[in-house]
């Protein structure tokens, strides 16, 4: 080129390279775009049989309309200038993105039509896409749900996770064990992610720290000798519902450095030097498959640093791109933390201020307390991070000194607030005295924010009593509740379509922004065409649900039979033990011929049990043998059905909740911090069977006492019956428990692997049985009994169905995170650019 136009290039404005006229949203713009990416970008041709392409050409359309908005809303949110929130979590479980983005764009009829006329299956194609299973459960999929209702309220958060190349294992069945398989969800490419490199972070690892002296003469601290990675973002759109906002998921993917080890390198050692770049990528290689109990390894400890780290490196830079000090920085943005997982950033924060940008110890933690936010997910003790103090000062020397210098100051707070009790102060320590010292994670979650909340109302309460007593005491006003939800998005209007035309017909379609519109529907409650299609649509959706039984488990479900379903992690807390006891029970009673009135069941079970947890791996072992013994004996045919479902996921869950007449929600009472299934059961007009637990009992509140079947010991009377609890005396009382228990001992489901289940009977005989599964049988029996009874009356159950359905406006995310929103970040709703 010749330097006279290499001038004149200088001088020229740049154009905007992205200005294009906006994508058409009819059927005719949409078909050409299909037809595009698949026979041009793909290079398909008519030979072509597999759904894989067509599903890929449709995600690539679709993305485009995505990214027009994507990026108007991104420029609106710099325009202003707004505060915004950061949702730190090692898990989103997103599940299947393609038809709740038609949703979203109000695109899914268009599509459809289209699509016919094309000859092609619409439902085929979107079920070839595989669920990104970044999570275990309940913690994994709330944050999914969190970021559509974000999006949907037009409120500036963006989510930073990890990239794992391997989510969630995925589970086959082999002669009734589970066997786990890895998941390489990425092995065909991803078409919603947005690779970003130009945005790569570098996170420290190792090294040691030292005092130096600046020019100045300050002393500051330098972590050096470290053995860095980088962090390569991927953004992923996420849409809100019809109203042109895209906001963002950020996902760090680990990435070797190009800087070899010269000393190996020289010595002759060059695939030694390799190697590193190896282990650099194993961080983000693999989701943790544990849901309750931590295992204390490394590696788990590098994810969360390598997230913190990332994430508070890339909001900082662009703060710094408007800003040029942090004097603004909390009133302007905060991170809200999803359990203790991403609990170092409240320490990696302190560390880039001050090491990194210069600021004092003071300002740097004043900044920092106004920023962080804390949530607690577990009750659990056995689920509470620890880190031992060893492994932190070989793997984060720097933090760990900070962590230090946090606890010390805390420490003179608490002798300030209760002189001399030196007992608190070693209970209330981030650092776990004894032979192997800890960081307690909670501890430093609670100290290093500015609000801490639960997630149900119990919950939060049992935090307040229980495991952060202290801390409430020391702080009472920062702790709050903020009861969880599902979005009405995916798991009412995209998952149960039929039930939405019906609602919309009846009460227009305000309520999928606003749930509590359904309430509407009380006044059409007594009509017969609505009462009449309420029941076809149930009808159906069992339907759909027993083919995929079917399909999966080879398992005959009649749809004039009851539905009881239960789909959870298999966790001895959640009591999947006393469904199946229960089943037995019913067993028996078929078998001795007590069958007068008797309503037709089948039972559902499902859910991952993670890979170490010996006694969840036994029982779903358990759930399968006695499968096995109830399908084939002749005598139960069809008053009785039993199947395990294997590889629950988020997919599953859109076909199985429209489907379910019985929700189980049956967990020790006090151990279930909320639960979220058992909101989307209820939306799509479930009755639930439950403890008073978690959020069921902010669901019975709503439902009313008599559209929801209660039973069992309330979280007091758990704790008050510990001490003389007797699990022989009640077997030896109740004719119906010793049953069970014979035919259990008996090995009457185990005849040719004899005393395979040993451990789960001795687990119900134990006088400390931690989830007491014998003193809830009675009442749990009773219970179900109940609802065979109500069943039987069609008239009576699809009324309460359909007030279940109609009291569920609580349990959108859209209220939870009005109410984040209004109590803990303060964000003003932005609304997108609109696209022309
Ligand atoms: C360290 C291993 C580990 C991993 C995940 C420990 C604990 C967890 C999570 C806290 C488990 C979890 O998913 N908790 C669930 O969170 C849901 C959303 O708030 C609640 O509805 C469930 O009741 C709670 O069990």
């Amino acid at each position: 080129m010749n330097n006279n136009f290499k001038m004149m290039l200088k001088s020229k404005p740049v154009k905007d390279l992205t200005a294009l006229p906006a994508l058409g949203m009819d059927d005719k713009s949409i078909t050409q775009g299909f037809r595009h990416y698949y026979s041009h970008t793909l290079g398909r041709d008519r030979n072509c049989k597999s759904t894989h392409y067509p599903y890929k050409a449709l995600s690539l359309t679709i993305r485009d309309r995505l990214m027009e908005r994507w990026k108007n809303t991104h420029y609106a949110y710099q325009d202003q200038d707004c505060k915004r929130t950061y949702y730190l979590s090692l898990e989103f479980l997103m599940g299947r993105t393609l038809s709740n983005s038609m949703l979203n764009l109000d695109l899914h009829d268009t599509v459809q039509q289209a699509f016919y006329k094309m000859g092609l299956d619409l439902e085929e194609i979107s079920d070839t896409e595989q669920d990104a299973g970044l999570g275990n459960g309940g913690l994994g999929r709330l944050a999914a749900c969190f970021l559509d209702s974000c999006a949907t309220l037009q409120l500036p958060v963006k989510g930073y996770g990890l990239r794992y190349e391997y989510g969630m294992f995925r589970q086959h069945l082999e002669n009734g064990f589970q066997i786990e398989d890895t998941d390489h969800w990425l092995l065909d490419g991803n078409p919603w992610e947005l690779e970003r490199p130009e945005y790569t972070q570098r996170i420290k690892f190792g090294g040691y720290t030292e005092f130096r002296q600046s020019h100045e003469g300050q002393f500051k601290v330098h972590w050096t000798g470290t053995r860095d990675v980088l962090a390569v973002p991927y953004d992923i759109p996420i849409p809100g519902f019809q109203n042109g906002t895209v906001n963002t998921l950020r996902l760090w993917k680990a990435a070797a450095t190009d800087e070899f080890d010269l000393n190996e390198f020289n010595s002759g050692s060059y695939t030694e030097a390799v190697e590193e770049k190896n282990s650099a990528e194993h961080i983000t290689m693999v989701l943790y498959p544990n849901d309750s109990s931590e295992n204390g390894k490394e590696l788990r400890l590098r994810q969360q640093y390598f997230l913190a780290s990332a994430s508070l490196q890339d909001v900082i830079r662009e703060w710094l791109v408007h800003h040029d000090n942090f004097t603004q920085f909390a009133d302007k943005n905060c991170f809200q933390l999803n359990d203790t997982h991403p609990t170092i950033s409240i320490a990696e924060f302190m560390r880039l201020l001050m090491d990194e940008h210069d600021l004092s110890w003071e300002d740097a933690w004043t900044i920092s307390c106004k920023t962080m936010a804390y949530t607690n997910h577990t009750l659990l003790p056995e689920a509470l991070e620890k880190w031992s103090v060893h492994l932190f000062d070989s793997l984060l020397p720097r933090l760990l000194e900070i962590i230090h210098e946090i606890n010390a100051r805390f420490l003179k707070q608490v002798a300030m607030h209760w002189p001399g009790d030196t007992e608190r102060l070693r209970r209330m320590s981030i650092i776990e005295e004894g032979p192997i010292p800890q960081v307690r994670m909670a501890y430093l979650a609670i100290v290093g924010s500015f609000s801490v909340n639960g997630v149900a109302a119990l919950h939060t309460r049992l935090l307040k009593r229980g495991l952060f007593k202290d801390f409430y005491q020391l702080w009472p006003d920062k702790f709050n509740n903020k009861t969880n939800g599902v979005t009405p998005r995916r798991w009412l209007a995209g998952c149960n379509p039929q039930l939405r035309n019906l609602i919309t017909d009846t009460i227009g379609d305000k309520w999928i922004k606003d749930l509590s519109q359904l309430k509407k529907l009380k006044k059409s409650i007594n009509k017969k065409s609505f009462r009449n299609q309420w029941q076809k649509i149930k009808q159906n959706n069992k339907q759909k649900l027993a083919d995929l039984v079917h399909q999966t488990c080879n398992v005959e479900f009649k749809t004039d039979s009851l539905f009881d379903v239960q789909v959870k992690r298999i966790h001895e807390y959640k009591r999947q033990l006393l469904n199946i006891m229960h089943v037995i029970h019913l067993y028996n009673r078929i078998k001795a011929g007590d069958t007068k009135n008797w309503t037709n069941r089948c039972v559902l079970i499902g859910g991952k049990a993670a890979p170490g947890y010996a006694m969840a791996k036994l029982t779903i072992k358990l759930i399968n043998n006695v499968a096995d013994v109830v399908n084939n004996d002749p005598d139960i045919g069809d008053l009785l059905k039993v199947a395990f479902f294997p590889n629950y996921c988020v997919s599953a869950m859109e076909v199985i909740c429209p489907g379910t007449d019985l929700s189980e929600q049956v967990s020790t009472a006090g151990k279930e911090a909320s639960g979220t299934g058992n909101m989307k059961f209820m939306m799509n007009g479930a009755l639930t069977i439950g403890t008073l637990d978690g959020a069921n009992i902010e669901i019975r509140e709503e439902v009313g006492d008599d559209n929801f079947f209660l039973f069992g010991l309330t979280a007091e009377e758990v704790e008050t019956s510990r001490s003389h609890y007797n699990p022989l005396q009640l077997i030896q009382d109740d004719t119906d428990l010793r049953n069970v228990m014979r035919m259990l001992e008996t090995g009457y489901f185990n005849q040719f692997e004899p005393g395979l289940f040993d451990p789960v009977i001795q687990a119900i005989k134990n006088p400390h049985d931690l989830w007491m599964t014998a003193a809830d049988f009675r009442s749990y029996i009773d219970t179900q009994e109940q609802v065979s009874q109500a069943y039987q009356d069609n008239k009576r159950w699809t009324t309460m169905s359909i007030i279940n359905s109609l009291s569920s406006g609580k349990f959108s995310t859209d209220r939870t995170m009005q109410e984040y929103n209004r109590d803990i970040w303060n964000l003003e709703t932005v609304a997108a650019y609109p696209v022309e």
